[in-house]
């Protein structure tokens, strides 16, 4: 039976190794992101790899318009989704609340939370109507711990969070299961991306640790994805293993 994954933010990080991940275990793909080029890249790296037939899906989640017409437009036969993988986001700056650039805040709200809601609310009504799915969504330990300059980035996660346990209670009356993944430092763009291109300060998160990796947080949510259709992980949380929440480390030199 064909099984089709639909992953947000699959042009890097963890949303590119969860395509691999379920590529590797025969899932078709529906990508999206907004480098259209990596879409390409990737498509061609999984088709022949793995032999998998991949739908690309280019938009912004966070316009809402252009979200919802790319999914309703799915053609009928790509419409057997049995997971979302609801992952693209971003942390804009790491700054004090009064010192913060509202530019950031509004890019991360947009994305995080109402682009998240949007791809949530347009997937789930095709899971409904097939009447079973599984909704992965890609929360953080910053959406359980605020930390000093994390302010609106950990909002926007505990929003991820408190979303969940909504569509969790509301999607039960249709058999349709509810994740919400919480890692902590995995080195990906992410803190490229945090910090503007800025190299350096990026690197300097991962400084004397092991973080996780891409490959880490696909494993378990493909791990996620392949339990019996009775069984739901509703909230897992991940850490490198020097690393206790989002404040504490344990930070060596040699790494
Ligand atoms: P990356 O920067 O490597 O990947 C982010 C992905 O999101 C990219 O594919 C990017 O694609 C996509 N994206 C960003 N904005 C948009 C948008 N407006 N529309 C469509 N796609 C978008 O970071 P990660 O893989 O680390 O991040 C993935 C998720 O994991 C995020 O939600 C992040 O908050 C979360 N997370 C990350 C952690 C980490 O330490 N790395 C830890 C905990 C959670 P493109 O630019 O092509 O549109
Ligand atoms: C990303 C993890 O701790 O850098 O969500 O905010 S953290």
């Amino acid at each position: 039976m064909r099984k089709i994954v639909f992953i947000t933010g699959a042009t890097s990080g963890f949303g590119e190794a969860c395509a691999r991940k379920f590529a590797s275990h025969g899932y078709d793909l529906i990508l999206n992101g907004r480098r259209t080029d990596r879409l390409q890249q990737l498509t061609d790296s999984l088709e022949s790899k793995y032999n998998v037939a991949v739908l690309q899906l280019p938009f912004d989640v966070q316009n809402e318009k252009e979200v919802f017409q790319s999914i309703e437009n799915i053609p009928d036969d790509w419409k057997k989704i049995e997971v979302l993988i609801n992952n693209a986001g971003l942390a804009l700056g790491r700054d004090y609340f009064d010192e913060a650039s509202t530019e950031d805040w509004n890019t991360m709200i947009d994305t995080n939370v109402k682009g998240f809601l949007y791809v949530g609310k347009a997937v789930s009504q095709i899971m409904v109507k097939q009447g079973h799915g599984h909704i992965i969504n890609m929360g953080s330990i910053a959406g359980r711990q605020v930390y000093e300059k994390g302010n609106v980035y950990c909002a926007s996660k505990f929003a991820v969070d408190a979303i969940s346990q909504g569509m969790r209670i509301d999607m039960l009356r249709h058999n349709i299961k509810v994740t919400c993944i919480n890692p902590g430092a995995a080195e990906t763009e992410f803190s490229l991306v945090r910090f503007k291109g800025d190299e350096a300060t990026a690197k300097k998160i991962y400084d004397g640790l092991k973080p996780l990796s891409s490959d880490d947080v696909a494993d378990i949510i493909y791990y996620c994805a392949s339990l019996p259709p009775h069984v739901c992980i509703n909230d897992l949380s991940v850490t490198c293993l020097q690393q206790a929440d989002t404040i504490y480390f344990n930070r060596k030199a040699n790494h």
